[in-house]
C-alpha cells in the first residue's frame, strides 16, 4: 500500500531544494488519467512547478551556454526524471507533444482560474508561477479536497493588464497570439516586452512580491 503523504514528502525532499514545489494532486477514478509509460492509465497526477522565481538560482547555476534551445526544459527533466525513476512514476512535461492538459489539472488541483492573459492566476502568487512537470502514478494517492480560494480577476475592477498591452493582444474575450508575436518582433517590442517581460503581466497588482527577476523575465520572453 503506497502512502500518499510519504510519496509527497519524498518528492518535496528532493525537488524543493531546487525550487520545484508540489503544486497539487489530481485523482482520476474514471480512466481519464494520462497514460503511464507501461500502458495503463494514471490514477494520480502530482503537479510540480515554480512559485515566483524559486527555480532561478538552481537553474542559473546549472546552465552553460551549450545546452540547446530549451535549457530550462532539460534542467527540469534532469531533476524530475530522477524522482520518477526512484518512485516508479511516469514523468510528464508541459512542452511535450501531445500536450497534456496542465492548466486543466491545475484548476482541479488548486482551484485556479484563467486570467485575461490565458495563464492561470493564483490568489497569492498572481501570474508568477508555472508548471515544470508532473509525476503520474498507477495508485490513488488521495488528492486533498480543494478549497475555493477566490478568483482575483473577479474583484479587479480596473483590469490594468487589458489596458497595458501595446499590441492590443488582450481582450475580455481572450488572448490573440498574432498581434503579440508581430509586436515582439518589432523594434518597439524588442525595447519593451522582450527586454522587461510581458507588459500586461507586469501590470497585474496581484502577487507583486513573487515577480520574476529581470533576468528570468528576459529568458522566458526569448524562449517564447
Ligand atoms: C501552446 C501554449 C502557448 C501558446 C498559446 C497558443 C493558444 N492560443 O492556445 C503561446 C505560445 C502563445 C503561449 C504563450 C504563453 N504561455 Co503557454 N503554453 C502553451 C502549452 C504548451 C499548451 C497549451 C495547450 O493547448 N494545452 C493543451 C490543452 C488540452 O490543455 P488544457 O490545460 O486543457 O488547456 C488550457 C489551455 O489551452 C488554456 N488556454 C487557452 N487559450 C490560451 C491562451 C494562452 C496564451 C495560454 C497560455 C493558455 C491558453 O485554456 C485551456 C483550458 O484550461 C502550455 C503547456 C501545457 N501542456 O498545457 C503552456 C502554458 C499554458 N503556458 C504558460 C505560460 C507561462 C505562457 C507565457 C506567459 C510564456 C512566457 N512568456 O513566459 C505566454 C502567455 C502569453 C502572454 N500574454 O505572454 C504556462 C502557464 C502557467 C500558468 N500560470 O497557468 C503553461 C502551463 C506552461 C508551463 N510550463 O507552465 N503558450
Ligand atoms: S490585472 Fe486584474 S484582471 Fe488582469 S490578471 Fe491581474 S487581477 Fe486579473
Ligand atoms: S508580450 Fe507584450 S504584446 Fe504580447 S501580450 Fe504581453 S504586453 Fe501584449
Amino acid at each position: 500500500m503506497v502512502s500518499g503523504s510519504s510519496v509527497l514528502s519524498e518528492i518535496a525532499a528532493v525537488l524543493e531544494p531546487q525550487g520545484i514545489f508540489v503544486r497539487g494532486v489530481v485523482s482520476f477514478h474514471d480512466g481519464n488519467g494520462p497514460s503511464l509509460s507501461y500502458g495503463s492509465c494514471a490514477r494520480t497526477v502530482v503537479l510540480l512547478g515554480n512559485i515566483g522565481g524559486s527555480i532561478w538560482r538552481s537553474f542559473d547555476h546549472w546552465r552553460t551556454s551549450d545546452q540547446g534551445p530549451d535549457p530550462l526544459d532539460t534542467w527540469s527533466r534532469v531533476a524530475i526524471d530522477r524522482v520518477a525513476g526512484a518512485l516508479g512514476a511516469t514523468a510528464l512535461y508541459p512542452s511535450d507533444q501531445p500536450w497534456q492538459p496542465f492548466q486543466r489539472w491545475a484548476t482541479q488541483a488548486e482551484g485556479l482560474a484563467p486570467s485575461p492573459l490565458g495563464i492561470l492566476i493564483h490568489p497569492r502568487f498572481g501570474l508568477w508561477h508555472g508548471y515544470r512537470g508532473a509525476l503520474a502514478f498507477a495508485e490513488d494517492l488521495g488528492a486533498a479536497p480543494v478549497e475555493s480560494t477566490g478568483h482575483p480577476c473577479t474583484h479587479c475592477i480596473e483590469k490594468p493588464c487589458l489596458a497595458t498591452c501595446p499590441a492590443g493582444a488582450l481582450a475580455p474575450t481572450g488572448f490573440a497570439v498574432n498581434p503579440c508575436r508581430s509586436y515582439l518582433d518589432s523594434d518597439g517590442g524588442r525595447a519593451t516586452c522582450m527586454a522587461n517581460g510581458c507588459a500586461a503581466r507586469n501590470a497585474c497588482p496581484v502577487g507583486a512580491d513573487f515577480r520574476y527577476s529581470a533576468e528570468q523575465l528576459r529568458f522566458h520572453m526569448a524562449a517564447l
